[in-house]
């Protein structure tokens, strides 16, 4: 079975000439979507405050973000993406807790796990594709998403996937250099849709979040909740 991609990735705010200084750059745009995202957490958000993020993308499918090794610190971050619904409920009763649950499908794993939706939004995407300046061939080009989210929230996100943890420190330079050339700060930590929503939402669970965030960062550096 083939290795799960890593994404490496940092957000950035799109002002109003991001569309127009993509395409002076080379890219094209590959396609606009609309798709649905359903997140899903135990009451004590257990998933989350250990920075595992379960959704169900519709067209999809369910899928879960989990930090790479080495963890995640500064403005990018950097996780394993699991989409194969054993591998995923695998994870989740590791997890949680809950050895010998039947692993074959994500929904029904839900009851036993405790897991219930936390949040659903619609999100607006299009997607830009970008080859820097001599990359070379067999190097996948960065993506650029411009995301606008149904409860009014615009993000950007510059993107690159790669198989092995060896690749990730080239995968960010080359992400420096494309949010440089794009105007984008490396700097920022630019809190993703999720975080918003929650914030917006449901405040007591986005901070309950904060909480568990700060008490990590007094041990060990930033997170993208605080923004
Ligand atoms: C990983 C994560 C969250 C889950 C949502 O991830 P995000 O990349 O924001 O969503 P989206 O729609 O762009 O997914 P894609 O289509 O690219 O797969 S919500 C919060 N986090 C954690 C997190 C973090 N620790 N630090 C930063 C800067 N952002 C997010």
């Amino acid at each position: 079975m083939a290795r799960p991609w890593i994404e490496v990735e940092q957000k950035f705010v799109p002002g109003p000439g991001i569309e127009a200084r993509l395409a002076e750059l080379g890219a094209s745009r590959e396609s606009q979507l609309s798709f649905r995202d359903s997140y899903y957490d135990t009451p004590e958000l257990a998933l989350m405050k250990a920075d595992h993020w379960l959704r169900q993308r519709e067209g999809s499918g369910w899928e879960l973000k989990c930090p790479g090794a080495g963890g995640n610190a500064g403005p990018h971050t950097k996780y394993v993406e699991l989409t194969a619904e054993a591998a995923i409920a695998a994870r989740l009763a590791q997890r949680l807790g809950a050895p010998g649950l039947d692993t074959r499908s994500v929904s029904a794993a839900l009851g036993p796990l405790r897991l219930r939706e936390v949040a659903s939004f619609v999100t607006e995407r299009s997607v830009w594709k970008l080859a820097l300046p001599g990359a070379g061939r067999e190097e996948q080009p960065l993506t650029v998403d411009l995301d606008t989210a149904d409860f009014g929230y615009a993000v950007g996100e510059v993107e690159a996937l790669v198989r092995e943890e060896a690749e990730v420190p080239e995968a960010l330079e080359r992400i420096h250099s494309l949010s440089s050339l794009l105007g984008v700060s490396p700097q920022e930590q630019i809190p993703g849709k999720l975080i918003v929503y929650l914030k917006s939402f449901r405040p007591q669970d986005y901070q309950r979040l904060l909480e568990a965030a700060t008490g990590k960062n007094d041990e060990q550096g930033s997170a993208a909740v605080e923004n």
